[in-house]
């Protein structure tokens, strides 16, 4: 398996109840390395691009308005199989599906305000690092 690098953000719901310190520790302690993060308030213009594969959903405008409400931490971490260990790490979409011990299983009980985000695929993954790091770290 290849060393891969995901995108991971938290979300302005996470920030605000200061879980940053733990998701770190979590990807930290699975062996995963930091090669990038940033506390930022996210421009409507990136967030729109960033979420451009749920245009046509009902829910865009309320993702948007969202992750604009507030700063997140967004990140980079390298590791082998990360963009899928990750993903595991977050836990469901669905509030009803995300199991404790996982990320959203711990803190989060609506499907819109679940703390975290990850990169669902390699080419998720290349696409949102260069969207919110640049090439540099792609
Ligand atoms: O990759 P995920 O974040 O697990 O899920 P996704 O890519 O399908 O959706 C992106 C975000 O959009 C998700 O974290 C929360 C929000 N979302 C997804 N489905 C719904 C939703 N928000 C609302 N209000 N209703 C939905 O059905």
């Amino acid at each position: 398996m290849a060393i891969e690098k995901t995108f991971i953000m938290v979300k302005p719901d996470g920030v605000k109840r200061q879980v940053v310190g733990d998701i770190i520790d979590r990807f930290e302690r699975r062996g995963f390395e930091l090669k990038g993060a940033k506390l930022i308030n996210v421009p409507r213009e990136l967030a729109e691009e960033h979420y451009a594969e749920h245009k046509e959903r009902p829910f865009f405008g309320e993702l948007v308005e969202f992750i604009t409400s507030g700063p997140v931490f967004a990140m980079v971490w390298e590791g082998e199989n990360v963009i899928k260990l990750a993903r595991i790490m977050m836990g469901a979409t669905k509030p009803e599906e995300s199991q404790p011990g996982t990320i959203r299983g711990d803190y989060a009980v609506t499907i819109s305000e679940n703390v975290i985000h990850g990169s669902d695929s390699p080419a998720s993954a290349e696409r949102e690092i260069s969207l919110w790091f640049g090439e540099g770290l792609a």
